[in-house]
Order: structure tokens, then C-alpha cells, then sequence
């Protein structure tokens, strides 16, 4: 390793499932042979953090855990066994740090679904620090022309959404619903959508996030705080009547999961992505029958889905809005999430 790696750094620190974080100094950790040490410059929070930290989900975190998936920066330092990485590159932590790479998942680049994986900010520590590890076949490769601060969101949002989008089969010309279109996910969907020639339809509430959206590039903004009949309004926003061809969920509420069978078109197909806490899917079985219509989930993307997100990016595609703050207040970004109150996304600046 070489000689200006500190010994210690500063990092959040969830020491206690359901409490605050603490902002304090940690040591910095040695990566093993497999692994790179990435000098984290930014870090984007995505509301899987806030639900780390609320333990919304039936899968424990470690404690005292480092959350954080969306970490941009610098490689530092390499195992011995790491011939693909150099010191130097631009490289990102992304939500799966690590998996087996010999499971039938794995061997068939489903690696999401591995049994076995290491999941940043979660079940290994993650980018809220200065200095976080990563397994090197995971790690995101970033281009040395692309801006850290604004890849950040990427890494996860903008991966997750891409795939989502993908899986959901829509093609161009056709029409999309983002539930959710306001926050994280929602404006780098936006975005994704317009680049891949989708119509996108935003769901959201409050006028701030209308505006976003709209300048994001959403033909109609259907508000579900405000809107009288929103299936219909939705309906009404697509050719004759017929409905979204696909609908991405990405909304923190169960509501939108059982409401959009009655809006979505016939043969098209729901894609769920969000996870809010202990919250179930319900759909007519005459209408899901009749109506033929998909609904499936998805779950952020393999090593290629995330070396195409990042290309969109690097071309100039990718536009979505986002607010630095330091990482020492982290805390604030997460009590304005728990209220809904944040357009886009706050990414962290480790230094501040
Ligand atoms: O791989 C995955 N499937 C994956 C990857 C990353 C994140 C899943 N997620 C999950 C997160 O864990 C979280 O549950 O996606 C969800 C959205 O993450 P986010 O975009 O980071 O959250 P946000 O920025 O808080 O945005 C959520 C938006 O939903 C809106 C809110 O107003 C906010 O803008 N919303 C809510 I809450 N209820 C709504 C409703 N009924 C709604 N929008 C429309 N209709
Ligand atoms: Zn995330
Ligand atoms: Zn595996």
C-alpha cells in the first residue's frame, strides 16, 4: 500500500438499528487480494440507506455499520490478486459489492441474484467513509472524463432505473408511468426513459417535483396528492385512452403497487422497484388474466447494465438534478427523505 493512505478517515456510523448516525473517526480498512481501496470522493443516498437504517426489511444489516452504495472516487490501493484495476482509476462502490462468481446466478451474469452476496452499506461496510473496499470485479468502472460528483447517483439510481426500464420491455415510441418520478430513482428514470425514446408519464406529489419533472423531460405530471381520479388522469395522458404500455414503481408506498393494474394497458407490463416496508402486491386475477398483463420486479443490474448506465452518462445524456452537502450531514438528508421533501437527489461530499 502506499504512504498516504491515512490510518484513519471520517465516516457515518450506524451504530444502532432505528438511531441516528454518527459522524466520526474510524480506521481506514486494508483491502484483501480480491479487493481495491477507493478514496470515496462522493457518495449518493439513496432511500435503501434510510431503510437500512429504519431496519424496514427482512434482512439484518451489520452493526456498527458504514452505509452508502452510491460512492464514487479514486482507487488507492489493490490486492495482490487484482490485475484489472489500476491506482489511479476512477472507480464505484455500487449496492452489490461482491458475490461468488460461481453460482448458476453468477455464471450466467444474474449475479444480483446470487445467494451469497456482499451488499455495500448493508451487509459489508459502505461509501459513507473516505476510503471504502470493494471486491474488483464488482467495482464500477468510471470513465476519467466523467464528473464524480454527478456519477455518483449512477451507481445506483441510475443503474437500477435503466434496468428497470429494460426489463420492462417497453420500446421506443411507446409510453411509460414513473411512480415516484420526483425523487432518487424517479429523475434519473426521467432521463433514462427520454434517452432510450420513451414518453414518460411522471406520478409524484407537490408542485416542486412537478417542475422537476417537467423539465426533465415528462410529457404529463399526474399529482397523487391532488389528482380527483389518477387512473383515469394517468389513462387520459396516453394515445386514445389505452393506458402506459409500463409502469416503473419506484415509489416508498404500498398504494401505487396495488393501484397500477388499473391503469397499466393491456399486455403491458408493471415493473416493481421500490421497496417500501412490509408491503404486499395485489392485483385483480380477472383483470390480470384478461387484460394480460405482466407484473414482475427488478433488482438493480449486472456488471454490463452498469457499464451501459455509465455510457449513457458519459455521452451527455444523463441530466438529473442533485445537491451537494458534506457527509457530516448526512443525518439532515435523511430526516428531509423520511418527509418526502427532496427532488432528485442529495449526493455527499466525504471531505466536508
Ligand atoms: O434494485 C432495486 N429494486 C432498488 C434499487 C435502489 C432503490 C430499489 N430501490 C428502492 C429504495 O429502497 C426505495 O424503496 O427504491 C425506492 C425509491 O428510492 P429513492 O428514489 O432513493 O427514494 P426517494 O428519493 O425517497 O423517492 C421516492 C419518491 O416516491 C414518492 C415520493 O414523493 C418520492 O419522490 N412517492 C411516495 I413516498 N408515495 C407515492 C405515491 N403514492 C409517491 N409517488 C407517487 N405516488
Ligand atoms: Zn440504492
Ligand atoms: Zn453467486
Amino acid at each position: 500500500m502506499s504512504t498516504d493512505i491515512p490510518t484513519e478517515q471520517w465516516a457515518q456510523v450506524l451504530e444502532q438499528r432505528g438511531g441516528s448516525v454518527v459522524h466520526k473517526k474510524i480506521p481506514v480498512p486494508k483491502p484483501g487480494p480480491d479487493e481495491v481501496l477507493i478514496n470515496i470522493k462522493y457518495s449518493g443516498v439513496c432511500h435503501t440507506d434510510l431503510h437500512a437504517v429504519k431496519g424496514d426489511w427482512p434482512l439484518a444489516t451489520k452493526i456498527p455499520l458504514v452505509g452508502g452504495h452510491e460512492g464514487a472516487g479514486i482507487v488507492v490501493a489493490r490486492g495482490d490478486l487484482v490485475k484489472d484495476v489500476e491506482i489511479g482509476d476512477y472507480a464505484g462502490i455500487k449496492w452489490l459489492n461482491g458475490s461468488c462468481m460461481s453460482c448458476a446466478f453468477c455464471r450466467t451474469a444474474d449475479e444480483p441474484l446470487c445467494p451469497e452476496p456482499d451488499l455495500s452499506g448493508y451487509t459489508v461496510d459502505g461509501s459513507f467513509q473516505q476510503y471504502a473496499i470493494g471486491k474488483a470485479a464488482h467495482v464500477a468502472r468510471i470513465p476519467k472524463d466523467c464528473n464524480l460528483e454527478a456519477i455518483a447517483p449512477v451507481l445506483c439510481a441510475g443503474l437500477t432505473v435503466y434496468k428497470g426500464l429494460k426489463e420492462s420491455g417497453a420500446r421506443p415510441g411507446e409510453f411509460v408511468a414513473i411512480v415516484g418520478a420526483g425523487g432518487g430513482l424517479g429523475s434519473m428514470a426521467l432521463q433514462y426513459a427520454r434517452a432510450m425514446g420513451l414518453h414518460a408519464i411522471a406520478i409524484d406529489g407537490g408542485a416542486e417535483k412537478e417542475k422537476m419533472c417537467k423539465e426533465l423531460g415528462a410529457t404529463t405530471y399526474v399529482d397523487f396528492m391532488t389528482s380527483k381520479n389518477l387512473v383515469e388522469d394517468v389513462k387520459k395522458a396516453t394515445p386514445e385512452g389505452y393506458g402506459p404500455h409500463a409502469v416503473l414503481l419506484l415509489a416508498v408506498s404500498e398504494k401505487p403497487f396495488q393501484q397500477a393494474s388499473e391503469y397499466v394497458r393491456s399486455r403491458g407490463t408493471i415493473v416493481c422497484v421500490g421497496l417500501p416496508a412490509n408491503a404486499f402486491l395485489k392485483a385483480p386475477v380477472f383483470d390480470t388474466v384478461t387484460r394480460m398483463i405482466n407484473i414482475k420486479g427488478s433488482y438493480v443490474g449486472n456488471r454490463q447494465d452498469t457499464a451501459e448506465a455509465i455510457e449513457f452518462y458519459r455521452q451527455g445524456l444523463i441530466k438529473a438534478p442533485y445537491k451537494v452537502v458534506g457527509l457530516s450531514q448526512l443525518q439532515e438528508v435523511f430526516d428531509l427523505m423520511e418527509q418526502n421533501k427532496i427532488s432528485g437527489r442529495y449526493v455527499v461530499d466525504t471531505s466536508k
